[in-house]
């Protein structure tokens, strides 16, 4: 266990992939995008949490990392974007149309946009990369793949359900016995996504669900192997403090699906393909039961309260998957 990694390697020359949920992994590419240059960067993300709705495909994950870099994002939601008006969600409710998934009237356009492109044949990520310019987020974001991949949860009273119907529509407030990934088995990973993960200096995992957020990305064939061939460059930030999700299910799926709510059981999680998971000051005591699954504790402060705390977990991060 150490409390943080030396600072003497130049972050500006390296290169870095981070493997990205939606709102802790928008948050720790904001540190990010604070200590090393936006070009460096590559964010590969997770597309399970896409749903189509009202015929317009949503990418949440995506969204969330645009907006909250772009720094439009609502801050009390942590998606969706600040400011937004509901006149197009009200209009809905009044003809009795599904508004249990709120689309701002902004946001609308962003799914106007990249349901048209997709009508067009664009694939995903040239829509995602469109989409990251024109916010002029200088990093690269990719979706990990543009084929079909959807999260599949199955809840104790109703079976299986998608993934927005379980987290939104019932407030992932219901016990899930088994999480699937749909399409994973046929999907392949998007251009630009296996040389990044292969040629970055620097893998994070962020801290977003394991779950639901991260595992959907390792089930896409060739992913979660070559993680665990690169684990000595992988780093992998806990998203767990103190036995509880900041944000979401995450906790409560662990548990439900058999794990510790808790550093030792995303330590287990990710014990083969990252060399260090980083837990919080909270989390100070199981540090030496985390070495001892597998991979290296390092305690530091994980709660992104600001842009300056997410700027030194982003930079420890980095210096310990270098070093
Ligand atoms: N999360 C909610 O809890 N309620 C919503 O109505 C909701 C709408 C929504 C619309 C667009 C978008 O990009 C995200 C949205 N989210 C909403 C968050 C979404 O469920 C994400 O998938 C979660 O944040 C998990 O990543």
């Amino acid at each position: 266990m150490t409390s943080g990694a030396s600072n003497e390697v130049d972050l500006s020359a390296c290169s870095i992939a981070v493997i990205c949920g939606g709102v802790g992994a928008a948050r720790f590419l904001a540190g990010l995008l604070q200590v090393v240059p936006a070009d460096n960067v590559t964010a590969v993300v997770n597309v399970g949490d896409d749903v189509v709705l009202h015929g317009l495909h949503i990418s949440p994950d995506i969204d969330t990392i645009v907006y909250t870099l772009a720094d439009a994002v609502s801050p009390t939601r942590g998606w969706g974007l600040d400011g937004e008006t509901w006149q197009a969600m009200e209009m809905l409710a009044r003809y009795g149309g599904p508004d249990w998934f709120s689309l701002g009237d902004a946001d609308l356009g962003t799914h106007l946009y990249r349901t048209g492109r997709l009508a067009e044949g664009a694939p995903l990520s040239e829509i995602t990369s469109e989409i990251a310019r024109s916010w002029h987020l200088g990093l690269d974001l990719l979706p990990v793949t543009n084929d079909r991949l959807e999260t599949r949860v199955t809840t104790v009273d109703e079976g299986e359900i998608g993934f927005q119907e379980y987290f939104v529509g019932r407030k992932h407030d219901v016990p899930v016995t088994a999480v699937r990934f749909s399409g994973a088995e046929s999907c392949s990973p998007a251009p630009g996504v296996i040389d990044a993960l292969e040629s970055a200096d620097a893998i994070v995992i962020a801290p977003s669900n394991p779950v639901v957020s991260i595992d959907p990305i390792l089930a896409v064939p060739g992913i979660r192997s070559l993680l665990t061939r690169r684990a000595d460059s992988t780093v992998a930030i806990s998203p767990i403090i103190g036995g509880k999700a900041l944000k979401g299910p995450a906790d409560r799926l662990l548990r439900e699906l058999g794990f510790d709510a808790s550093v030792s059981g995303v330590a287990h999680w990710y014990h083969e393909m990252a060399k260090v998971l980083i837990i919080d000051n909270a989390d100070k005591d199981l540090a030496a039961s985390v070495s001892a699954i597998g991979p290296r504790a390092l305690v530091t402060n994980t709660i992104m309260s600001d842009a300056a705390v997410s700027a030194d977990l982003a930079r420890t991060a980095v210096h310990a998957a270098l070093g």
